[in-house]
């Protein structure tokens, strides 16, 4: 398993859920903490410039683990659970950018938040647009070599896709090779059985692995279970990317610090 860590640029918005701010300030921060790899935050494919990226990642010997898009539904104000319109087809045209950038860097790009509510109205027919949506990225994804990542969010961000159960349900229907599951233990605290035993039973379908104690402090500082957590990945045979998404408390530095101490005996092992 290789560790990384959720970065975003300076410009980020203030809701961007991320550890560290500014992109080369946190690849300096990221490479001194023995992180293998720093997973972008962005809201627009032009944030990361590959020139830009290419000579930071060098010189800070990192790899980008995978984008993820948590601030563009803030950004833009629509979702995949919308109705088609001309907005609609900016935020599909935006994520072939992500997959684009993508396919040079990580191969792999989160769906979080974007995939948006399926309200009370008429949740079946926000729920099948949300389906036919992603199915049409990730056949763009698959060809160009990419895996989008669902990840299923708690029950207080979102109202559907909360537990990885339905997370492996709707990759089913959406019926793609392009797609895999992004597990973040914390929202599995709240909406799973078990976590251990869920990643263990659903690892064909796992794709990545976000991290973060039941506090969504650093893991260490609250009470989940890792020593369970990762003796199940490691009988599943996992071995991709696990990534910190953590609360910057009590500050960045510190938060990315105590993370890092504490995975590395998992890792090593
Ligand atoms: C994004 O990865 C995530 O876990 C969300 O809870 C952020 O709102
Ligand atoms: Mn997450």
């Amino acid at each position: 398993m290789k560790l990384s860590i959720v970065i975003a640029d300076s410009g980020a918005l203030p809701s961007a859920f991320v550890v560290f701010r500014g992109i080369e300030a946190s690849m300096k921060a990221a490479s001194e903490l023995g992180y293998d790899g720093v997973e972008l935050a962005l809201k627009r494919p032009e944030e990361a410039p590959p020139e830009k990226l290419d000579s930071l990642l060098s010189r800070y010997r990192l790899e980008v683990s995978a984008i993820s898009t948590g601030q563009v539904y803030a950004e833009l104000g629509l979702s995949f659970s919308d109705p088609p319109s001309a907005k609609k087809e900016t935020l599909v045209k935006m994520f072939h950018g992500f997959i684009d950038l993508a396919a040079g860097y990580g191969g792999k790009v989160n769906i979080g938040r974007v995939r948006g509510n399926k309200g009370t109205q008429d949740p079946e027919a926000s729920v099948a647009r949300f389906v036919e949506t992603v199915r049409e990225l990730a056949a763009y994804a698959e060809k160009k070599g990419v895996t989008l990542l669902m990840e299923p969010v708690n029950r207080y961000e979102l109202d559907f896709v909360n537990s990885v159960e339905e997370g492996a349900r709707i990759i089913e229907r959406i019926g793609s090779g392009g797609i895999k599951l992004m597990p973040d233990v914390f929202h599995m605290n709240i909406e799973d059985a078990t976590i251990g035993g869920e990643l263990e039973k659903w690892i064909d379908k796992i794709g990545y692995v976000h991290l973060a104690d039941s506090n969504r402090l650093a893991p260490g500082q609250g009470h989940t279970d890792f020593d369970d957590i990762f003796a199940h990945l490691k009988k599943a045979g996992y071995a991709g990317w696990v990534s910190v998404e953590i609360l910057p408390k009590p500050e960045p530095y510190t938060a990315a610090q105590q993370a890092a101490v504490f995975l590395r005996k998992y890792l090593r092992e």
